[in-house]
């Protein structure tokens, strides 16, 4: 029946894509932006600019835990060798954030 092969066809397509944008995750080309936390208590960079919905991820490869903290955002705990990641918000402007057990330790989040 011609109706069931076009869904068999589409199922098949929806697959190859899943697959596709799976195997983009995972690295730094994957279209994210990534910040450092370092053992010495900074973000780096500590200002970054992305698009309104970008994704920004947070890497910890120190060995001193961080957090990233600010409105509309509060990330767990973040342990060396993890990471956390979110999206930048929909509306352009600035946002301020903090590492919440490091007062000093700051970043900036520049959507435009
Ligand atoms: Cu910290």
């Amino acid at each position: 029946m011609p109706k069931n092969k076009c869904a068999t066809i589409l199922k098949s397509a929806l697959v190859v894509t899943a697959v596709a944008l799976g195997g983009c995750g995972g690295g730094e080309q994957s279209g994210g932006v990534a910040v450092e936390m370092r053992d010495d208590l900074t973000f780096a960079p500590a200002e970054i600019t992305v698009a309104p919905g970008q994704e920004i991820r947070w890497r910890n490869d120190g060995e001193v835990p961080h957090d990233v903290v600010a409105e509309g955002i509060g990330s767990p705990l973040v342990r060396g060798g993890e990471e956390w990641s979110t999206e930048a918000p929909a509306a352009a402007g600035t946002l301020a954030y903090a590492c919440s057990l490091h007062p000093g330790m700051r970043g900036r989040i520049v959507v435009e």
